[in-house]
C-alpha cells in the first residue's frame, strides 16, 4: 500500500530544526524586537524553500519567538523557555542588558546564541563557549565616535549623556575613553534612564559648562527628545550619538532639531554592498514594512547557523557549534567570520548625518 501525504504534511524522515529568537516584542523597543523576528522569519522561510538536507534528512527550520520584554529578568525567564523547548540556536537578543544574563543560560545549555543588535564588549567577555555576534561592539562603534569627535570634528569641549543601560552606559564609557585616548577633553558627563523624557537638569548643567560637541548613549527615542530640548534651550552644540538611534523614529520625533545630528552606527551603508542592495526591497515586499537597523543582522546570524549546521551535517548544538567557530559567510552585512570570543573578524561601522531630513552616510571605517 502506498501512503501519499496531504500537502503541509510533516514527512516521517523530516527532523524539524527551532530557530529560537528573543528580544523585545513589546514595550518601547517592540518595533526592534519584531524587526530582528522578520529577519529570522525571512532567512527560515528561504531555507525552507530551498529543502535542506543535513545528517541525511530533509530539515524544516521553525521559529519559535520569545518575548523578552527588553527586561533582564524576563530575558532570562524567555531564555530558559526557549532551552526548555529544545531550540537549536537563539538569534537574539536585541538589548545588551537581556542578552548579558541570558546568554548565561544558553552556554550552560551548550545552545549557541548569535546576537544580532547586542553591543555591549563584555558580552562576548565571560569566556562562554557558545556565544557569538554578527555585529560590531561599542569599543568599536562608540570607540569610533569618541576619536571622530576628537580629531575630525575639532570639538574642543565634549560634553556626555547615557540612559545607565548596559548598552547607553557602555557606549559612553568606550566613547569617553576614545576621546580622551585622542587628547579629547570631556567637560561634563551626566545621566538619565532608559524611561525618561525630560532631559531638562541634565542639560541646564551640561549648557552651564559650555561643550562645542553632546554624545548620548541610548536609544533613538530618547535621543530625538534630547537634541529637540537642546535646541529649545539655546545649546547650539553638535548632536552625536553612538549606535541605536539611526532611523525615521528619530527624524520624525525630533522634527527640524534632527538637522545636523549625527550617528554612528554598525556596519555599512547595505547599499554599498552585494546582496544589501536587494535585501531593503525584498524585506518591504515580503512584509510590507522597512526594515529598521537589525533585521539583515539577524537575517545573517540565522543563515551563519543553518550554515553551520551543514558543515557539521548536525543539527545538535554540540556538533554545529564547533562548525560556527569556522564560519566564513559572505552575509547581507557583509563577511562574516569570528574571533576566538565570538565577535565579528572585520566589524564596520558608519556615521551618518541628518541632511534636509534623512540620513546620510558620511564616513565608514573598519578593524580590517
Ligand atoms: N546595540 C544597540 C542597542 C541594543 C543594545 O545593545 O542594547
Amino acid at each position: 500500500m502506498s501512503l501519499t501525504l496531504a500537502a503541509g504534511a510533516v514527512s516521517a524522515q523530516e527532523v524539524v530544526v527551532k530557530v529560537g529568537v528573543a528580544g523585545p516584542l513589546t514595550g518601547s523597543g517592540a518595533a526592534y524586537g519584531k524587526d530582528i523576528e522578520n529577519g529570522v522569519r525571512m532567512a527560515i522561510d528561504e531555507a525552507n524553500a530551498e529543502h535542506h538536507t543535513i545528517g541525511g534528512k530533509p530539515v524544516k527550520f521553525v521559529m519559535e519567538s520569545q518575548d523578552d520584554q527588553g527586561d533582564p529578568r524576563v530575558g532570562v525567564q524567555a531564555a530558559q523557555q526557549l532551552v526548555d523547548d529544545n531550540v537549536s540556536v537563539v538569534v537574539g537578543h536585541f538589548n545588551s542588558g537581556t542578552t548579558l544574563p541570558a546568554s548565561k543560560i544558553y552556554a550552560k545549555a551548550g545552545i549557541p546564541m548569535i546576537t544580532p543588535a547586542a553591543t555591549n564588549p563584555t558580552i562576548t567577555q565571560s569566556g562562554l563557549n557558545t556565544i557569538y555576534r554578527v555585529i560590531a561592539t561599542d569599543s568599536q562603534n562608540a570607540g569610533n565616535a569618541g576619536q571622530y569627535a576628537a580629531t575630525v570634528t575639532k570639538a574642543k569641549r565634549i560634553a556626555i549623556i547615557d540612559d545607565r543601560t548596559a548598552f547607553g552606559q557602555g557606549e559612553a564609557d568606550e566613547f569617553e575613553k576614545a576621546v580622551k585616548s585622542a587628547g579629547g577633553s570631556i567637560v561634563a558627563r551626566e545621566f538619565t534612564n532608559d524611561k525618561a523624557v525630560d532631559f531638562s537638569a541634565q542639560l541646564t548643567a551640561i549648557k552651564s559648562t559650555n561643550p562645542d560637541l553632546v554624545f548620548f548613549g541610548g536609544l533613538d527615542a530618547q535621543a530625538a527628545m534630547l537634541v529637540k530640548r537642546m535646541r529649545q534651550l539655546g545649546m547650539k552644540a553638535q548632536f552625536l550619538a553612538g549606535g541605536g538611534v539611526m532611523d525615521a523614529n528619530f527624524i520624525r520625533l525630533a522634527g527640524s532639531a534632527a538637522d545636523g545630528s549625527s550617528v554612528w552606527e554598525y556596519g555599512q551603508p547595505l547599499s554599498t554592498l552585494a546582496k544589501g542592495k536587494t535585501f531593503e526591497s525584498r524585506f518591504k515586499q515580503k512584509f510590507g514594512t522597512d526594515m529598521l537597523s537589525y533585521a539583515p543582522f539577524a537575517y545573517d546570524a540565522t543563515w551563519v547557523a543553518i550554515k553551520a549546521m551543514e558543515a557539521a551535517n548536525s543539527v545538535k548544538p554540540a556538533d554545529f557549534n564547533a562548525a560556527l567557530k569556522s564560519t566564513n559567510y559572505d552575509g547581507v552585512t557583509g563577511k562574516i567570520a569570528f574571533t576566538q570570543t565570538g565577535d565579528l573578524k572585520n566589524p564596520r561601522s558608519t556615521m551618518y548625518q541628518v541632511k534636509d531630513v534623512a540620513w546620510v552616510p558620511i564616513t565608514t571605517r573598519s578593524a580590517d
